[in-house]
């Protein structure tokens, strides 16, 4: 197959509720997408849900990932395209880049388009491509709420649209009693915590007093970078400790096993996968199949994002290997004023089900998208496979 054009359209989204977290609030984001053209007429999508900064970790902010791209990401694309006459598959593509370190959202959103390209050209449905079989699902949401009243309110109003799983954002100061009061509002409800990184060393004890919450499990409460303290930490805490910000590739799934099995305490270990933070669907599968054989419990996290990723995130989630619910959908409706594809992502009774349709199973509204977004790069591939960069 022979790509014709990489483009990297700019698409700014509008959140309807703002979103806190540990870290800071958003209400819009400025996203990425990585739209690869081929030869023969097809467009593969893929986005980078990135944040407008990288308060919550490194080399997710929308800057950083478009000079990954444009200066690294892309050429190498394109010079592998040129040397091999053609990127046919994941595989090709990934070793194109696999010489440049960490980048892991960047990456994703290249590796994403030629998911979309792989599926449409297989006329198959991508949970079919990677093996699911899990048509229907429950799935959760996280509430970003900067109040106690607010994060009540988010609560009510998912479970009023029959959300069976929340998940809180916490702080120092902004836990116990948030989590409690959720968990006295809603006693039989799936409920779990993230900090988004916000405790120490000195202050992390604070979280023991949630142990008699029966929470399904506390998110990255350390270091966003960390995955030793928390196998530390793990060993007096009764609930599991779920890693996000921490795992980028199997490798990092692997040491974490390693760890957590040394303090016999796996079944205490639950990993949280996004897609974008650990380069991409093929990284995921590898780390979902290997967490299902040690029996370490993974769910699908998300990052906001637009209806086309969440839904692509949505056929990952009919992989076997993953038991718990995950973040797809906002507490209170549709998550962005105006979206990106032409129908929108529903779940009823806070449960999933996966259709038969091509790729993703939705659509990308191109002229809204089009008039939602601007054209920031474009790398194109001429006919004679001679790769060549233009702004
Ligand atoms: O830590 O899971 C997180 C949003 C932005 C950055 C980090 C996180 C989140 C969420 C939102 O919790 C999950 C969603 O997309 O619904
Ligand atoms: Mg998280």
């Amino acid at each position: 197959m022979s790509i014709s054009r990489i483009v990297i359209h700019r698409v700014p989204l509008e959140l309807r509720a703002p979103f806190t977290t540990s870290f800071g609030t958003y209400e819009t984001l400025d996203r990425p997408f990585v739209v690869i053209e081929t030869g023969d007429g097809l467009r593969g999508v893929g986005e980078i849900p990135t944040l407008l900064d990288p308060a919550y970790k490194a080399e997710v902010d929308t800057p950083a990932v478009l000079t990954s791209l444009r200066e690294f990401i892309l050429p190498s694309v394109a010079r592998a395209h040129r040397e091999k006459g053609q990127i046919d598959d994941v595989p090709a593509l990934r070793e194109s880049y696999a010489w440049v370190k960490g980048a892991v959202f960047a990456k994703s959103g290249v590796e994403a388009a030629m998911w979309d390209i792989v599926a449409q050209r297989a006329g198959e449905p991508l949970w079919r491509l990677w093996g699911g079989e899990r048509r229907t699902f429950p799935v959760g949401v996280s509430i970003g709420g900067k109040t106690l009243s607010q994060v009540l309110d988010l609560a009510e109003r998912a479970v009023g649209l029959g959300y069976g799983r929340l998940k809180v954002k916490i702080w120092p100061g902004f836990d116990d009693e948030v989590a409690r009061a959720v968990r006295l509002r809603f006693p039989d409800i799936l409920l779990q915590v993230d900090a988004n990184s916000a405790y120490s060393m000195a202050n992390w004890r604070r979280l023991q007093a949630l142990d008699d919450l029966d929470l399904l499990l506390i998110e990255q409460p350390l270091f966003d970078d960390d995955i030793v303290l928390h196998s530390e930490i793990s060993r007096e805490l009764r609930t599991p400790i779920c890693l996000d910000e921490s795992i980028h590739s199997l490798r990092d799934a692997q040491a974490a096993a390693m760890l957590w099995e040394r303090n016999d305490a796996l079944d205490r270990l639950i990993v949280n996968i996004k897609p974008p933070r650990v380069s991409g669907f093929a990284e995921a599968i590898a780390i979902v199949r290997f967490c299902q054989e040690k029996g370490i419990r993974t769910w699908i996290g998300g990052m906001l994002d637009s209806a086309w990723g969440k839904a692509m995130n949505l056929n990952f989630n009919g992989v076997s290997e993953i038991q718990l619910p995950g973040d797809h959908f906002s507490p209170g409706g549709a998550y962005f004023v105006e979206d990106v594809t032409e129908t929108s992502l529903v779940a009823e009774e806070g449960q999933f089900a996966l259709g038969d349709g091509v790729s993703a199973g939705v659509a990308i509204d191109w002229p809204r998208f089009e008039r939602m977004g601007r054209v920031v790069y474009q790398e194109t591939f001429d006919l004679h496979n001679r790769g060549s960069r233009s702004a």
